[in-house]
């Protein structure tokens, strides 16, 4: 075989837990972080794993645009917000749900998601759903953390999305 043939496509050496990614360049793309108060801890922490997502894509520092919100309702909203400026390539909507006793969880769990799904259908844009529905606050600690921190993969999704995009216009 040729070297070509011998060459597998540049598949991630920088998987995180369960999940691995190609090879990806987010050189000159802005990419819009949202996130929430509530749980604002462990959002924290998800928030920081995006950004190390995305400098490892080569995303530069100041070409991240954050947005701060109350809670996971207000997400999709301001979501949309940050699309219309029409100056990000992909935003990630970060936010800790924790069941409660009432159904208060179930209701802004699904809406939101629902909603963040529908911006990106609408805009084009990669809308990330980094809302974590967990039924204990060490569920959502165990996901925010050290290998198995879900901001990582948002942040690298993100830029694997906006590549995709960007190949199709
Ligand atoms: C009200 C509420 C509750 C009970 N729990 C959470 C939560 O666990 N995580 C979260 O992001 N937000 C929570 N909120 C706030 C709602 O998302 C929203 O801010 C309010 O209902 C006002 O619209």
């Amino acid at each position: 075989l040729s070297d070509k043939q011998h060459s597998v496509p540049a598949v991630a050496q920088q998987a995180t837990k369960g999940i691995s990614f190609p090879q990806l360049d987010g050189k000159g793309m802005r990419v819009g972080i949202v996130s929430t108060r509530w749980n604002a801890e462990v959002v924290n922490k998800l928030k920081d794993g995006a950004r190390a997502g995305l400098k490892e894509c080569q995303v530069e520092d100041s070409n991240v645009v954050e947005f701060e919100v109350p809670g996971s309702w207000e997400l999709p909203l301001a979501c949309r917000y940050m699309a219309q400026t029409q100056k990000v390539d992909a935003i990630i909507a970060i936010g800790v749900l924790v069941k409660g006793e009432t159904d208060h969880y179930d209701m802004i769990k699904d809406a939101a998601t629902d909603a963040l799904m529908m911006l990106g259908l609408e805009t084009g844009i990669p809308v990330l759903n980094g809302i974590l529905g967990c039924h204990t606050m060490e569920q959502a600690e165990a996901r925010a953390t050290g290998d198995n921190n879900h901001g990582v993969w948002w942040g690298k999704t993100a830029i694997e999305m906006a590549t995709l995009r960007a190949t199709q216009m």
